[in-house]
């Protein structure tokens, strides 16, 4: 039903055995881990953007559950169509940190070569495919990516990532329809966080939730509370299971909350109200999955030190390394899209390597970001 919310942990653990999802106890423990670790990036990222090391870092802080319950629930070869709200998804595929850094330092080791927004990670071994930032554009990448698999015979699926902003555009409308007529192998998961930049949800549809807008498009519409990692983890597996089935998309909307501010460049308290995030921040997802592991002995005091100082270090390690790597060589800018350049861009990128040889090449570098 489009309107009941899918809720299996409760705020004082206490949960019925037969709803818990089929993971043992060192999945249940990884899962936590992954959620620590998400939130220690994120907290960093958005530190190095205060101290000026890097440009730009969108956090997910809030978003934990419903990216490692998604990361649990799909196999290593299905394909995600990533928002920028996901890392801790991306990290969780086994994506290394140095990996992610690389690309909000925007480095010469970054697979696009600084040429991407920070936070829009590409990672080819994840299956993660590069962000495409405006928003919405995702859902039909997705759907035509899902058909193609189903063309070639393969048993994977899409899954596409948008927020509840992305439910107003051309693609989530295009998306929905095209991947409902053919049946296409795809999840639709909207980030149902409330906020679109400053834009309440109040005021980005009339509809009375978003899951309920499949039913125009014929598919199955449910509502999950998306700080609820386990009940993440089970509406993305029956979605992802009907999809591999040959039975078509479902529209899985997550109720979740933007703890932090939309990006590093815009200040909330502007445009939200303080009691709003207060009673959000009650409900936070890490503390959730604790009690419910507290309860079966599976966390504990020395567990979270271990998960929170490890994360720390790796995180740590990581920026260290990253922090050597040299930027892109100028003249990449010219690479990855034309196979053999037309004339006059040959010229200019050769005039470039000669300016670049004879050090003449200064580059603004004060971490400014035009956003
Ligand atoms: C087509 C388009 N319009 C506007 C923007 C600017 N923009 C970037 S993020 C964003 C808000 C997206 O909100 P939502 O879909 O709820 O995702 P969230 O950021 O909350 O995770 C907007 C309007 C954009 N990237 N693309
Ligand atoms: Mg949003």
């Amino acid at each position: 039903m489009a309107s009941e919310v899918l809720s299996i942990l409760t705020a004082d653990g206490r949960v019925s055995p037969s709803a818990v999802p089929d993971l043992d106890d060192g999945r249940l423990r990884e899962m936590y881990r992954l959620m620590v670790l998400t939130r220690a990036f994120d907290d960093r990222g958005m530190n190095l953007q205060r101290q000026g090391r890097i440009g730009f870092y969108v956090p997910s802080r809030g978003e934990e559950g419903l990216q490692i319950g998604c990361a649990f629930a799909l196999g290593k070869d299905d394909w995600i169509f990533p928002s920028y709200r996901i890392p801790g998804l991306a990290i969780a595929r086994g994506a290394s940190l140095e990996t992610m850094l690389h690309q909000v330092y925007g480095t010469g080791r970054d697979a696009c070569s600084g040429r991407q927004m920070p936070c829009h990670y590409s990672l080819r071994p994840q299956n993660f495919v590069s962000i495409s930032s405006p928003i919405g554009t995702r859902i039909p990448q997705a759907v035509g990516a899902a058909l193609a698999m189903r063309y070639r015979g393969e048993r994977s699926i899409a899954i596409a990532f948008f927020g509840d902003g992305g439910t107003s555009s051309d693609g989530f409308h295009l998306g929905l329809n095209f991947g409902a007529v053919y049946d296409a192998p795809v999840v639709f998961f909207c980030q149902n966080n409330q906020w679109a930049i400053s834009v309440p949800i109040e005021k980005q549809t009339r509809s009375e939730t978003i899951a309920i807008k499949a039913t125009a498009y014929g598919i199955p519409g449910v509502r999950v509370d998306g700080n609820d990692v386990l009940a993440v983890y089970a509406a993305t597996k029956a979605a992802a299971d009907r999809a591999r089935e040959g039975l078509g998309p479902t529209l899985i909307e997550a109720l979740t909350f933007r703890m932090g501010p939309h990006s590093s460049s815009d200040d909330p308290t502007r445009y939200r109200p303080k009691e709003k995030v207060a009673e959000w921040e009650k409900d936070d997802p890490l503390r959730r999955f604790q009690v419910f592991l507290a309860r079966r002995k599976l966390w504990d005091e020395e567990f979270e030190k271990t998960c929170v100082e490890e994360a720390k270090e790796a995180i740590s390690a990581a920026v260290t390394a990253v922090e050597k790597a040299p930027p892109p060589a100028p003249e990449t800018m010219f690479e990855g899209v034309f196979e053999t350049p037309p004339a006059e861009l040959a010229l200019q990128r050769d005039a470039l390597i000669r300016l670049s040889a004879s050090g003449q090449l200064t580059g603004r570098d004060d971490g400014y970001f035009p956003l």
